[in-house]
This record gives C-alpha cells, sequence and structure tokens, in this order.
C-alpha cells in the first residue's frame, strides 16, 4: 500500500519560533540530537514504513539544506525513490510565499502531478516521534476514509497549542476546533485508562494527515484557504469522510526554543522517551570523522556525537554535536552544544591563541549551563554562561535569551571573560 503514498514534508514557515537557530538556515536543517539534522525524523519515519517518495516544502531554501539531502539520500537508479525540496517559488500563476500549510501544498502540486500516486500524506517537519505510517494508511483504506488525522491524547494545559477533536465510536471526525482558548472542557474524549491516568483526555491533531489523492485536489482547488488546521479540515470533517488514527506513543513538538531544548536533553535520560538506540536508526548523513578523544573529563548523562576532542573537567546532562573541542577545566551542564563544520588547523589555532582570540569551540576555564550553542562558534576562555530564570528574554548580537536558555548564535565570537 505504501507504494501508493507520496509524502510531503511541511518544512516550516518563517521559522521565526526557533529563531535564532533558523537566521541562517530554514527550519529543516536545524541540528538535533549532536549529528541529526530536523528533516531526518520525517524522513527516517516515511523510509522506514517503505514510502519512498517524499517532497520537503520549505520557505526559503538554504544551501545546508540541499547539502544534507543531496550528500544523504541517495537511492538505487533502478527505483522511483527520491526526496526533493521544493522552496516556495514563483511561477506564472503564483507571485507570492507560501501564505500557511495548504497554500504551500496548493502551490507544489504541480510537482506532484507528473508521479502515479493514490495517497499523500502531509508531516510536519518539527516534531520528534517514531511512528509506522504502514498501520495509518492501513486502518485509512480498512474504514474508505477519504481523510486520516492521526490524534494523540493532550493534557488540558496542552489544549491551547493544538487543533481539538472528537469522534464517534467509529472514530470518525464529528467535530474539530483549532487552538481553542478557553471554554473547552465539553471538548474530552473517552480515552484508554492509562491516558485518563495522566489526565490527557483530549484528542489533538498532531497535524499528519493522510488525503486520498482527489479529495486533495478538491479541497485545495478552487479556493485560496491558507490553512490545513484553520481551514481546510475543520470544513472537510462537513463533507467528506475524515477519521482519527489514534496514537499513544511518544511525540513531541520541537518548533519552539524551550521545546527544542527539552526534547534534545530528554535524549539524555536513562530510558529516554524517544529511543536513538533501536533497530530502526534515524538517518542522517554518512560525515567519516574521526572517534572522539576525551581527556580527564567527568561525564555523567551525557551523548557525544563523533569527532569531538574533549579536554573539560566535566559534562553532565548534555549533547555535544560532531567536531566540537572544549577546553581544560570547563564545567558544562544541561547544554546542547551544536558542534562544527570543520576542524581549524593547528596554524590557526597557534595564531589565535598568540593573539589571545578564542579558538573554534569552547574554550578553558569556563562555566556554561542551560545554553544551545549553535554551530562554529568561538567560545573564549573564562566565559560564564548560567542564565537560568534570572535574565529576561532578549536578541543581542552574539545571543539570545528565551525563558531562562541562552542560546549563542552560529559563528558567534564571545570573547575571554565574558559573563552572561
Ligand atoms: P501548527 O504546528 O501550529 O499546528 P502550522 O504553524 O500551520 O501549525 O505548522 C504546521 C507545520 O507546517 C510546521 O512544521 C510548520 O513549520 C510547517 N509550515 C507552516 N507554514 C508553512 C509554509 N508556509 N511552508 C512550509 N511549511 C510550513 C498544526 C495544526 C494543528 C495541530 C498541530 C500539531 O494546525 O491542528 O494540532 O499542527 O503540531
Ligand atoms: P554538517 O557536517 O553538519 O552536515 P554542513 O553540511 O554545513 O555541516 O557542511 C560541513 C562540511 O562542509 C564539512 O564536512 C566541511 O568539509 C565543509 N566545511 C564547511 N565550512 C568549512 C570551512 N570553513 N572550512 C573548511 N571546510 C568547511
Amino acid at each position: 500500500m505504501t507504494s501508493k503514498v507520496i509524502s510531503i514534508v511541511l518544512g516550516g514557515g518563517q521559522g521565526s519560533r526557533l529563531f535564532p537557530l533558523t537566521a541562517t538556515r530554514s527550519k529543516p536543517a536545524v541540528p538535533i540530537a549532536g549529528k541529526y539534522r530536523l528533516v531526518d525524523i520525517p524522513i527516517s519515519n516515511c523510509l522506514h514504513s517503505n514510502i519512498t517518495r517524499i517532497f520537503v516544502l520549505t520557505q526559503f531554501n538554504s544551501a545546508s539544506l540541499n547539502k544534507h539531502i543531496k550528500n544523504t539520500y541517495h537511492f538505487s537508479s533502478f527505483s522511483d525513490a527520491f526526496v526533493d525540496i521544493l522552496a516556495a517559488e514563483q511561477t506564472p500563476t503564483s507571485g507570492h510565499w507560501f501564505q500557511g500549510t495548504a497554500d504551500a501544498v496548493r502551490q507544489s502540486l504541480h510537482h506532484l502531478s507528473v508521479h502515479e500516486f493514490e495517497y499523500v500524506l502531509i508531516l510536519s517537519g518539527d516534531q520528534l516521534y517514531q511512528m509506522d505510517f504502514d498501520k495509518m494508511i492501513q486502518a485509512h483504506v480498512e474504514a474508505g476514509a477519504e481523510i486520516s488525522i492521526a490524534s494523540i491524547p493532550v493534557h488540558a494545559n496542552d489544549v491551547p497549542g493544538f487543533g481539538i477533536l472528537k469522534t464517534d465510536s467509529d472514530n470518525n471526525i464529528t467535530e474539530f476546533i483549532e487552538k481553542p482558548k478557553s471554554n473547552f472542557e465539553s471538548w474530552a474524549s473517552e480515552v484508554s485508562p492509562e491516558m485518563a491516568a495522566e489526565g490527557r483526555v483530549y484528542l489533538a491533531s498532531m497535524g499528519i494527515y493522510l488525503f486520498n489523492k482527489q479529495t486533495l485536489y478538491d479541497l485545495l482547488n478552487g479556493n485560496d484557504h491558507p490553512d490545513f488546521g484553520k481551514e481546510i479540515i475543520p470544513q472537510s470533517i462537513h463533507t467528506h469522510k475524515v477519521i482519527s488514527y489514534q496514537y499513544e506513543g511518544y511525540w513531541t513538538d520541537i518548533g519552539t526554543i524551550p521545546s527544542f531544548f527539552e526534547a534534545n536533553l530528554g535524549l539524555t535520560d536513562e530510558i529516554p522517551e524517544f529511543n536513538l538506540y533501536g533497530n530502526k536508526p534515524i538517518y542522517t548523513r554518512a560525515r567519516m570523522l574521526p572517534p572522539s578523544k576525551i581527556s580527564g573529563t567527568h561525564l555523567d548523562r551525557t551523548i557525544i556525537s563523533e569527532g569531538c576532542i574533549i579536554n573539560a573537567a566535566s559534562i553532565v546532562h548534555s549533547l555535544v554535536g560532531i567536531r566540537t573541542r572544549i577546553g581544560f577545566e570547563t564545567n558544562i551542564e544541561s547544554c546542547y552544544v551544536m558542534g562544527s563544520d570543520n576542524y581549524q588547523t593547528l596554524e590557526q589555532i597557534a595564531h589565535a591563541k598568540e593573539h589571545n582570540e578564542p579558538i573554534m569551540g569552547i574554550g578553558d576555564r569556563c562555566n556554561i549551563k542551560n545554553a544551545i550553542i549553535d554551530k562554529n562558534c568561538y567560545i573564549g576562555n573564562d566565559v560564564t554562561i548560567n542564565c537560568g530564570e534570572k535574565l529576561p528574554d532578549g536578541d543581542f548580537p552574539t545571543y539570545t535569551v528565551q525563558d531562562g536558555i541562552v542560546v549563542v548564535k552560529k559563528r558567534a565570537v564571545i570573547p575571554n571573560g565574558t559573563v552572561i
């Protein structure tokens, strides 16, 4: 059945909620878990479900996304598999950027029309989960549905962030409301005892939609509704057979700095909810990096990627990305250090040290806590970053502060002795 499916990954609008990580790259290219990119999650889920024809829609095209896709997803020339990026483009019929999720898909339909398919699976690019889409497609076909929406029980606190739905006993969606802000108590559904025990009694749309081909064309053509969640889905439940496919595994939205930070650090748990160490790997670019070299460092609940050179005193509850260099007597706690795209040469390092300039990576005697350090940063010696709740949110030339998390911007130079 999955051979009849084409998948579209919604790679991101403006990406403003993940600023400054999206300042110079498109959202799908944001690095996660030390060595992957956001887009690797939905693509890996598709490939493990044998869905091998994938479009990634993005609002702006960045060199790093192109390079990543081109260098990662290689298929046999005897198969029809592909991962193609479609960036918002001007065409003779449309001169504007994607206006929303439905508009992005509408403007991309002409790229699909050259392929043979019966179903379109629409996925978000900013979610962390492992899901077998095969089962969803099977349920869709068995029910004779025209649209299926994956749903997950959520707590009342989370309701305002999601599309909330109600179903009848056959899983047909009978009501749908996008992001209700108040008075939503009557939207509670019957859920499993496990979910009810956690207070998760509202069924939220996961933003994962399976459409029959003709249904998608009918719903998108002849109108200019910009969004699935706001217009297309709420209207379709009155005109089409729309069913809910309920999922109860780990699933989280990583579209904001706090949720992105929490999901990444969650990977360091003893038994993480998102399992990197299973038999269905997350695919990413094979980089041929050397193993990491670590001297004299106390490591606890820490994930170290390949190619690192680490002399720190301690690294606790942290993720250390590819090619990270960390100096002597430095302490790192609850941080996501993304790493670097290249190594400095020994000559460059000697030259920087001679001029008392920071080298790429993190210097000596630093104390860094609650921070995301974007790629290719130069953090000097004796730098302290320990914001917690003490700093108000703000955007500064080399870093931002959001909800107690400092994000050091890509390629930022933080001089020796800086305190944030
Ligand atoms: P949101 O995630 O808030 O809610 P939206 O902002 O429309 O909805 O984004 C959905 C996905 O599409 C995200 O991955 C986003 O980056 C991407 N996207 C947004 N605009 C885009 C554009 N112009 N071009 C390409 N990609 C774009 C949606 C649903 C809710 C549901 C939640 C679940 O509307 O009903 O509960 O997802 O997370
Ligand atoms: P990633 O390794 O995270 O996928 P990119 O796709 O942005 O990162 O590219 C990294 C690759 O580009 C490295 O393998 C390196 O060969 C090369 N590269 C990037 N920047 C530089 C640089 N300043 N000097 C040398 N090589 C670089």
